[in-house]
């Protein structure tokens, strides 16, 4: 591992305001005082708080020597960080890295499940009840090798939950050769565990093999795996994004019904918690569309996502909303009835309704972000700095396009008919006003309402402290 390099004090500082004055940085989602982030961890609602945990590197803006970076939150808006939860042991199974986890109550301790690497192992830790000091479980690991005679394209990321007759876990594998698994254990007690069978498992995608298992689908990462409306969902990221399934779990495996996307755009291995109302919260990590050049000169990389409350839809599907307690952050509301040419900033919530008429493409482009929705092939699609994310958005007759639009420094997140949700990153040379204009083709759209408001900042500084 590369050593740790400390900073003196007036260099730490001036790392701070350089970080706190980059308006590219977000101002109102969640990411580290500095350095790289990815995956969420184990978030889990506890004593009055939602604790968030992330995939963390302290040396620097790029993936490697992975820690569990730690922030908890009152409110789901407002985030405090917290001293780093878990980094790799010295000999110790974890010595490679400390991969992604789930978190758990046992018998009123908190858990945490996670992957030590080389191999890739699971392990344990507990805390006291703040989950401010965590120890490992001394004959970590507790999960040591994939199933006997399993030949695992990868084997990580457990995902934790309770069931009337004790707990279980379900693991990111893969048959090699074949397809992407997440595989079902059972315990008493955290530690000992027994295998019990595939949860679900996928086909990979041939064409895409030469690319590494996970490109292909031969290998599922980070499974999250819960009850909805009267289902289960289970969605796993492979193949460049996050996939869901809708369906029924009945002894000890999962029937899917119905499959979608969580989200078309740069957003991957999404990660859920119930909270004290039972809500199903999701969040996600963002991830940087620049060099790995362009962020290490930054001194940040990745962003949490907003909260989503998923919800089970009539027609099988998953909705997506960002959570209502994000409308804390709204400033001076700003109605219109007609479209005007720049938006006032640029962290900004745009609630835009668009009737497209006999239009077969209706949209915005947000100051070269073209947002659209195509009638005749029922698509969202998103463009931006040259890159194109589209997928399936089905508007029947009479129900317009209803979007919801977050700009915040570099990040986009654009959530369409509580049903479609796209993220990008837009890397504007200045900040100031977004000239915002229509899209429309074979037709003209109607703009039917259109609300603006600049949202408070969560920190004072971009969360730097
Ligand atoms: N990121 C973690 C792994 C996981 C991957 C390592 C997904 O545990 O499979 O940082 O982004």
């Amino acid at each position: 591992m590369r050593r740790r390099e400390f900073l003196t004090l007036p260099a730490l500082a001036a790392a701070q305001n350089k970080l706190a004055a980059d308006f590219q940085r977000p101002q109102y989602h969640f990411l580290p005082p500095a350095n790289w982030m990815n995956d969420p961890n184990g978030p889990i609602w506890w004593k009055g708080r939602y604790h968030l945990f992330y995939q963390y590197n302290p040396n620097g803006a790029f993936w490697g020597t992975m820690h569990w970076g730690h922030a908890s939150s009152e409110d789901l808006v407002h985030w405090k960080h917290l001293p780093v939860a878990l980094a790799p042991t010295p000999g110790g199974p974890d010595k490679d890295g400390v991969f992604t986890g789930s978190a758990a109550i046992h018998d009123g301790v908190p858990a945490l499940i996670y992957t030590g690497v080389h191999p890739e192992v699971q392990c344990l830790a507990t805390s006291d009840d703040q989950m401010l000091v965590w120890k490992k479980y001394p004959a970590n690991p507790v999960i040591a090798a994939p199933p006997p005679g399993m030949q695992a394209a990868g084997f990580r990321d457990p995902c934790v939950w309770r069931e009337d007759d004790g707990w279980y876990v379900a693991i990111g594998s893969g048959y090699k050769g074949v397809g992407g698994t997440a595989l079902l254990y059972r315990s008493d007690d955290l530690v000992h565990w027994s295998y019990l069978r595939p949860l679900f498992s996928g086909t990979l995608n041939p064409e895409a093999s030469k690319k590494g298992p996970v490109a292909a689908g031969e290998m599922w990462e980070c499974p999250d795996f819960f009850p909805l409306g009267g289902k289960h969902v289970l969605y796993v990221s492979t193949e460049g994004t996050a996939k869901y399934w809708v369906g029924r779990y009945e002894k000890q495996q999962f029937h899917p019904e119905s499959t979608g996307i969580l989200d078309f755009g740069g957003y991957y291995a999404p990660k859920s918690l119930a909270d004290a109302g039972g809500r199903r919260i999701v969040w996600g990590w963002i991830q940087e569309q620049r060099s790995v050049d362009a962020q290490k000169a930054a001194g940040w990389s990745g962003v949490m996502s907003l909260p989503r409350v998923l919800t089970l839809r009539r027609d099988g599907s998953l909705g997506m909303e960002p959570a209502p307690e994000l409308a804390k952050l709204r400033g001076q509301s700003r109605r219109y009835t007609k479209l005007p040419a720049q938006a006032p900033g640029d962290n900004l919530e745009i609630a835009c309704r668009l009737n497209p008429g006999s239009a077969h493409e209706a949209g915005l482009n947000l100051g070269g972000l073209e947002v659209r929705y195509d009638r005749v092939f029922r698509r969202l699609s998103v463009l931006a700095e040259n890159r194109a994310r589209e997928g399936h958005l089905a508007l029947p007759p009479g129900e317009p396009l209803d979007l919801r639009i977050f700009l915040d420094g570099s990040v986009v997140e654009i959530y369409a008919n509580g049903r479609a949700c796209v993220t990008e990153r837009i890397y504007r040379p200045r900040p100031g006003n977004i000239d915002i204009s229509l899209i429309a083709a074979g037709g003209r759209p109607r703009l039917e309402s259109l609300e603006m408001w600049e949202m408070q900042p969560i920190s004072p500084d971009r969360l730097t402290t």
